[in-house]
């Protein structure tokens, strides 16, 4: 059984940090609907959905996989680069905590999940401005003794390694390779981003369908005409964020192997 943990929409939500996009109005409202169907969709894939209580003060709280990293039989609890985002953990560590042995990100170092991405025993994680070398380095300490390994990795003109590339097939990764540098991911298979789409790079794999912004229709057509099978979502608010899909969700096996 695959647990997901969600956060419902912030009153404040229109407040949100922004990094590389201008702020259009954000409509609050819209967004908590939105992100009720998104919930529906985690259900219909078999998710048992745990939805914790919207938090009035933290505006960016909806994106939960940024203060944690789940992993098998532990999860990293992050230390948020953006400061207004640092309290969103406590809640984070209470969900967390009867499923999985919690470690942490310590000051001075700074990690969000949006910049890890799992690809089998290999985390590669986005050196940006809200992960940075202390963090990552805190990270490879931490999940060693776990049999993880750590790959930095550099990431241009975007928030997240997450917004740049994600994967949505056994061994094949969406990418915009202006974003990220394709060649450290090794032997993999790529789905480019269509260029006039910079900000689709962000999927979420959820046992064989991905769940996709409807708003990035070049992009969707690209990974249908390789046979992906992908579930569209109006999500217009949280792209205002600088959100996107993998952000609002932290979905990991209830069990440990
Ligand atoms: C932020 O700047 O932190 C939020 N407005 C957006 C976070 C999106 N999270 C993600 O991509 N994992």
């Amino acid at each position: 059984m695959k647990i997901a943990i969600m956060r419902r929409v912030s009153p404040a939500m229109a407040d949100c940090e922004l990094t590389h996009l201008a702020r259009s109005p954000i409509d609050v409202r819209r967004a908590a609907e939105q992100h009720e169907r998104y919930e529906e969709c985690l259900r219909s894939l078999g998710c048992d959905v745990q939805t914790l209580p919207a938090e009035p003060e933290l505006p960016d709280s909806v994106f939960v996989e940024d203060v944690a990293v789940v992993l098998d039989d532990v999860a990293v609890i992050t230390r948020p680069g953006a400061e207004s985002r640092r309290a969103e953990t406590d809640s984070i560590v209470q969900a967390l905590a009867p499923y999985r042995k919690l470690l942490r990100i310590e000051d001075p170092g700074t990690l969000d999940g949006g910049d890890v991405l799992r690809l089998g025993r290999t985390l590669y994680v986005g050196n940006t401005s809200r992960s940075n070398g202390k963090g990552i380095t805190q990270l490879a300490r931490l999940v060693a003794p776990h049999g993880y390994n750590v790959a930095p990795v550099e990431v241009t003109g975007c928030l997240h390694l997450k917004t740049a590339v994600t994967e949505v097939a056994p061994n094949t990764l969406l990418i915009n390779p202006r974003m990220v540098d394709r060649g450290v991911f090794g032997a993999v298979e790529f789905v480019e981003v269509d260029p006039a789409e910079p900000h689709a790079g962000n999927a979420l794999l959820l046992d064989g369908t991905v769940i996709y912004p409807a708003a990035h229709r070049k992009t969707l057509r690209r990974m249908e005409e390789r046979g992906i099978k992908v579930a569209a979502l109006d999500v217009s608010e949280v792209l205002k964020a600088e959100g996107g899909v993998t952000c609002c969700s932290l979905v990991f096996d209830a069990a440990k192997p």
